[in-house]
C-alpha cells in the first residue's frame, strides 16, 4: 500500500510523533483482545472481571484471570508491530508510544518512551501494606495472599471506573497535543478517556492516521485509514518513511 504523497511530504518534515495502541497490536502476538470474535470479553463481560468491585466480591477468579493472562503474554513476544514503533523511535525527533496494553509487550520490544494508560501486568501490589510484587510467578501463592501481612495481592492496573495514573494520562495529553501525526494502532476507540486523545491531537492541528483490520468510530475522524494487520501495515509505512528521506537527502 502507498502512503499519499501529502502524508509522506508530512512525515517527512514531522518532529512529535505518537503511537497510540490497543490490544491489536498484540493480536498477531497471540494475545487475544478483548472485543473480537474469540476476543477475551466474548466469554466473560469486563464488568465481571476487570473493576475494583469484581475484584472484591471474587478476588480469587479475578486473580486467577489475570495469572492466566501473564503466561499468555510471558509465552509470546513483540511482533513486526511493535518493532516497528521501536524503528519509529530512531527516526523521529521526539517519539511517544502511548499504549491501552498492559501486555509489557512495547517494552519488551525495546520502545523506550512508553506511557501506559491503563498499567502493566507484570506490576502487582498488596492491598493490605502496599508490598510490590512486580514480576512475580505466583506459582506456590494460587491465593495471591501477601507473605508479609496477609493481605490480598492485585494486578497494578487500571480496572473499569478507577482513574488512570495520573504521570502517564499527563505524559500521553502532552503529547497528544504537541503532535504532529498520531498513529492510532489496533483499538476499537471505545474505552475513555484514551479514545479522546486523537481528538486532543486534531484539535491541536495534528494528523490522525489510523492501522486497523477493520472501520472503528474513528476512521471517518482519521485523516487517514489504513485497513490491514499492524505488523503489515506499520512495516510499509517505516519503509516508505525511510525511502523518503533517503531521497530527500539525496541518498
Ligand atoms: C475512568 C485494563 C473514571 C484491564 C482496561 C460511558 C461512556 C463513556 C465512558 C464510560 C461510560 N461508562 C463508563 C465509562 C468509563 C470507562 C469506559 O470508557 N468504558 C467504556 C467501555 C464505555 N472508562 C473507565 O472506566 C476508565 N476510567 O474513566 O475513570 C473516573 C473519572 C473520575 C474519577 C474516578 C474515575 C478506565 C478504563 C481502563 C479500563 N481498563 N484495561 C484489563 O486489561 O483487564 S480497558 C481495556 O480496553 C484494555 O486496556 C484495552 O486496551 C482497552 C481498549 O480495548 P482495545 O485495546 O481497543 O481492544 P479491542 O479488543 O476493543 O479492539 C481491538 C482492535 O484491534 C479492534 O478494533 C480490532 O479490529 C483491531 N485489530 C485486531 N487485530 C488486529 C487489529 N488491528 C490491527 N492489526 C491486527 N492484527
Ligand atoms: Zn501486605
Amino acid at each position: 500500500m502507498k502512503l499519499p504523497d501529502e502524508l509522506q511530504k508530512i512525515l517527512l518534515s514531522a518532529k512529535e510523533v505518537v503511537a497510540l495502541t490497543g490490544a491489536g497490536i498484540s493480536a498477531e502476538s497471540g494475545i487475544p483482545t478483548f472485543r473480537g470474535e474469540d476476543g477475551l470479553w466474548s466469554k466473560l463481560k469486563p464488568e465481571e472481571l476487570a473493576s475494583f468491585d469484581a475484584f472484591l466480591r471474587n478476588p480469587q477468579l479475578v486473580s486467577e484471570w489475570y495469572e492466566h493472562r501473564r503466561h499468555i503474554t510471558r509465552l509470546s513476544k513483540p511482533n513486526p508491530a511493535h518493532m516497528s514503533l521501536v524503528d519509529m523511535e530512531k527516526i523521529f525527533p521526539h517519539f511517544t508510544v502511548v499504549t491501552q496494553n498492559i501486555d509489557n509487550l512495547h517494552r519488551r520490544a525495546g520502545s523506550r518512551n512508553v506511557a501506559e494508560l491503563h498499567g502493566n501486568i507484570e506490576r502487582n501490589y498488596c492491598l493490605g501494606c502496599g508490598m510490590r510484587y512486580d514480576g512475580e510467578d505466583f506459582e506456590g501463592n494460587e491465593s495471591f495472599r501477601c507473605k508479609k501481612c496477609g493481605g490480598l495481592i492485585r494486578p497494578d492496573i487500571v480496572w473499569f471506573g478507577e482513574m488512570l495514573p495520573a504521570d502517564q494520562w499527563n505524559m500521553a495529553e502532552e503529547a497528544a497535543s504537541s503532535a504532529d501525526v498520531m498513529f492510532v494502532i489496533g483499538t476499537s476507540a471505545v474505552v475513555y478517556p484514551a479514545a479522546e486523545l486523537p481528538v486532543t491531537v486534531k484539535r491541536s492541528g495534528g494528523k490522525v492516521v489510523e492501522v486497523n483490520v477493520e472501520e472503528t468510530p474513528l476512521s471517518r475522524y482519521a485523516d487517514y485509514s489504513f485497513q490491514g494487520p499492524a505488523s503489515k501495515v506499520l512495516v510499509e509505512i517505516v519503509e516508505q518513511i525511510k525511502e523518503t528521506r533517503k531521497v530527500a537527502k539525496g541518498g
